[in-house]
């Protein structure tokens, strides 16, 4: 069992450095960067490692942060200091309260994670690799000159901005429970993007409040963006099987119409069932599969992480993904290997717990009805014929 070669006809990197999970936004903070070190341990002690090319990510310069951030705020965040109750900056920024922190280290954070995508793009933008990974990327809530829900600087834009280099057209796809508003934003009012979000909708009432089935680009219509952002608006309790349906059907509708030339996917872990922050019921399995089938597109693909905060899941899922990353997830033992480090951390010692194992009080309800489901499959078949290349 565990047999891991290299994927053949194909190159896979690993983009990440140690010194990234060192960094602590604070006491009992939902965002734990340690949780990238119990995800990389499981992968390696699979020995997924050595199928693939491993980098440490560099941090990104000064010049390569402000393609997206203005130089204001990058001076800020470089100099930021843990905030007085009236320093009005702060408020500018949004840093300093207590989903966007001040913490020692916050910038070398920022710029190694963003590093990391910068290097992962590049390597895809020259054909060095095939697939490219950075699971402490996907931080899409940051914005121009804003700190924004655990975000701090988007290495997504960052790393699409790359892609653009090279590749006429990149797709967006983001499968974090949280609407994808910083990069939707960043690419609003061009074609070259299409940026596609499924998440919790709830209006006001869960974060960030945006990203509802009628948001698809600006109202002017001879903005080259109008119709290039997708949104997939879900209640509490998808389960796996409606959310594969959805995700199939829609990403293979933006491929269809779209046509990329290269695809970037956020894989935030919150979407699983059980996440301290998340509400739907989607299984590792379930996860994986949307990896899986944008894998299958055959186009260079960047897997980027994003949000996750059930340490033990979000290890598990990207774990899974790794392996489909590298063709070998059928060769994979479920069964966690005993010389994981942090072994007990897992509660079972199994890749795919059940929903009974995951969950911790009650199962959550479903509320997304088949009716529902085809209303926004409908909705946006509408939106796509006006996108055609
Ligand atoms: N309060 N501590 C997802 C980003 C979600 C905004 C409501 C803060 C929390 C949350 C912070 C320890 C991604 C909001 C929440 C309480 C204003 C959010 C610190 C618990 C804690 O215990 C906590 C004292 C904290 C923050 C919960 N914040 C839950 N949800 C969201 C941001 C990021 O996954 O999409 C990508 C990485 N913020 O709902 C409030 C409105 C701040
Ligand atoms: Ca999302
Ligand atoms: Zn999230």
């Amino acid at each position: 069992k565990n047999k891991i070669v290299r994927p053949k006809g194909y190159t896979v990197s690993w983009h990440s450095n140690p010194a990234i999970e060192k960094h602590h936004f604070g006491n009992s903070h939902p965002m734990k960067p340690w949780r990238l070190t119990l995800a990389k341990s499981l992968i390696m002690s699979y020995g997924m490692h050595a199928a693939m090319d491993t980098f440490i990510s560099r941090t990104a310069t000064k010049e390569e942060l402000e393609d997206f951030h203005t130089e204001d705020y990058l001076d800020y965040l470089k100099t930021a200091k843990v905030a007085l109750p009236d320093d009005e900056t702060v408020k500018d920024y949004n840093l300093g309260g207590s989903d966007c922190p001040i913490f020692d280290g916050l910038f070398n954070y920022c710029s190694m994670y963003a590093g990391a995508s910068i290097d992962a793009a590049r390597r895809l933008a020259n054909g060095d690799s095939d697939i490219a990974i950075n699971w402490s990327g996907g931080l899409h809530h940051a914005k121009k000159a804003e700190a924004s829900g655990f975000c701090y600087v988007n290495d997504i834009v960052l790393a699409i901005l790359q892609l653009l280099r090279r590749f006429p057209r990149v797709l967006y796809i983001d499968i974090d429970v949280h609407h994808g508003d910083g990069v939707e934003e960043a690419f609003w009012s061009t074609d070259r993007v299409l940026t596609l979000s499924i998440h919790k909708y709830d209006g006001m009432n869960f974060f960030p409040g945006t990203g509802d089935l009628d948001r698809t680009g600006p109202d002017d219509e001879a903005n080259p963006g109008a119709h290039h952002a997708v949104n997939v608006p879900l209640y509490d309790g998808i389960d796996d099987t409606q959310y594969i349906y959805l995700f199939k059907t829609i990403v293979g509708m933006c491929k269809d119409h779209f046509r990329p030339s290269a695809i970037v996917l956020q894989c935030g872990a919150d979407s699983l069932a059980g996440d301290r922050l998340g509400r739907f019921n989607v299984q590792v399995k379930g996860h994986g599969a949307c990896v899986a089938y944008c894998k299958s597109l055959g186009l260079p693909l960047l897997l980027v992480g994003g949000g996750g905060y059930t340490p033990r899941n979000v290890a598990r899922a990207w774990t899974h993904e790794t392996s489909i990353a590298i063709d070998c997830d059928k060769d994979l033992d479920p069964v966690i290997p005993d010389h994981t480090p942090y072994k007990s951390f897992f509660h079972y010692d199994t890749l795919f717990p059940t929903l009974e194992e995951i969950l911790v009080g009650d199962p959550r309800p479903n509320k997304n009805s088949k009716k529902r489901v085809d209303e926004i499959v409908s909705s946006i078949r509408e939106q796509l014929r006006m996108v055609n290349f």
